[in-house]
C-alpha cells in the first residue's frame, strides 16, 4: 500500500478568479504528486508505510528528513485541497465564528493575525490556525512542516492552514505574497474549517 495523490475535490479553475487555474493544476498534479512520490521512496520496505500519514506526522522526530519533507508536504496539500472551496470564503457562522471571537475579539482582529503569520514566514512554509489546550491560536511553520509534528516549535491541532510557498501563488501574484494571502480569504472554506475545530482533542 502506497500513499496516492487524492483527486481534488472541485475542478482545478473552480477557485478562478482568486486563485487560477494553471497555478492549482501544476501544485497539485506536480508539486503534491512529487510529494507523495518522494514519500513512497523513502518509506520503501519500511512497516510504517501502512500507517495513516497523520501518525507518521505526529512522529516526525524518528523519521529521516525525506519522510519530514515529503510526508509534511502531503499532510499539509491533502488539508490545503479541502480547507478551500468555491463560492466560500466571507466571514464564518456557527461555532467556529463564536471561537475566533472567543479567542481574539473579533474576526477582523484574527485576519490581520493570520494575514501578518503568512506574510512574515520567511522564506517557504504556511501559516496556520490550531487548536491549543482547547483554544485557537496563529502561528506558522517553515518548509513542510506543521503544527501536530513532534518537532514543531508550536504544537496544536491544525484546523485552517495556508500554503504560503511561492509555487502557491508566483504565476498570478509574481512577488505579491499580501495579495495572495487576500484572494485566499476568499475561497475559505468555513465548513471544513469547523468540522476540524470539532474534531480538535478538547484539552
Ligand atoms: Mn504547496
Amino acid at each position: 500500500m502506497a500513499f496516492e495523490l487524492p483527486a481534488l475535490p472541485y475542478a482545478y479553475d473552480a477557485l478562478e478568479p482568486h486563485i487560477d487555474k494553471l497555478t492549482m493544476e501544476i501544485h497539485h498534479n506536480k508539486h503534491h504528486q512529487a510529494y507523495v512520490t518522494n514519500l513512497n521512496k523513502a518509506l520503501e520496505g519500511h512497516s510504517d508505510a501502512n500507517l495513516p500519514i497523520e501518525e507518521i506526522v505526529k512522529h516526525i522526530s524518528k523519521y529521516p528528513m525525506a519522510v519530514r519533507n515529503n510526508g509534511g508536504g502531503h499532510f499539509n496539500h491533502t488539508h490545503y485541497w479541502n480547507v478551500m472551496s468555491p463560492n466560500a470564503g466571507g466571514e464564518p457562522t456557527g461555532d467556529i465564528a463564536h471561537a475566533i471571537q472567543t479567542s481574539f475579539g473579533s474576526f477582523a482582529e484574527f485576519k490581520t493575525k493570520f494575514t501578518q503569520a503568512g506574510i512574515t514566514r520567511f522564506g517557504s512554509g504556511w501559516a496556520w490556525l490550531i487548536v491549543k489546550e482547547g483554544k485557537l491560536e496563529v502561528t506558522s511553520t517553515p518548509n513542510q512542516d506543521n503544527p501536530l509534528m513532534d518537532i514543531a516549535e508550536v504544537k496544536g491541532f491544525p484546523i485552517l492552514g495556508m500554503d504560503v510557498w511561492e509555487h502557491a501563488y508566483y504565476l498570478k501574484q509574481q512577488n505579491k505574497r499580501p495579495d495572495y494571502i487576500a484572494e485566499f480569504f476568499n475561497v475559505i472554506n468555513w465548513h471544513f474549517v469547523e468540522t476540524n475545530f470539532h474534531a480538535a482533542p478538547k484539552g
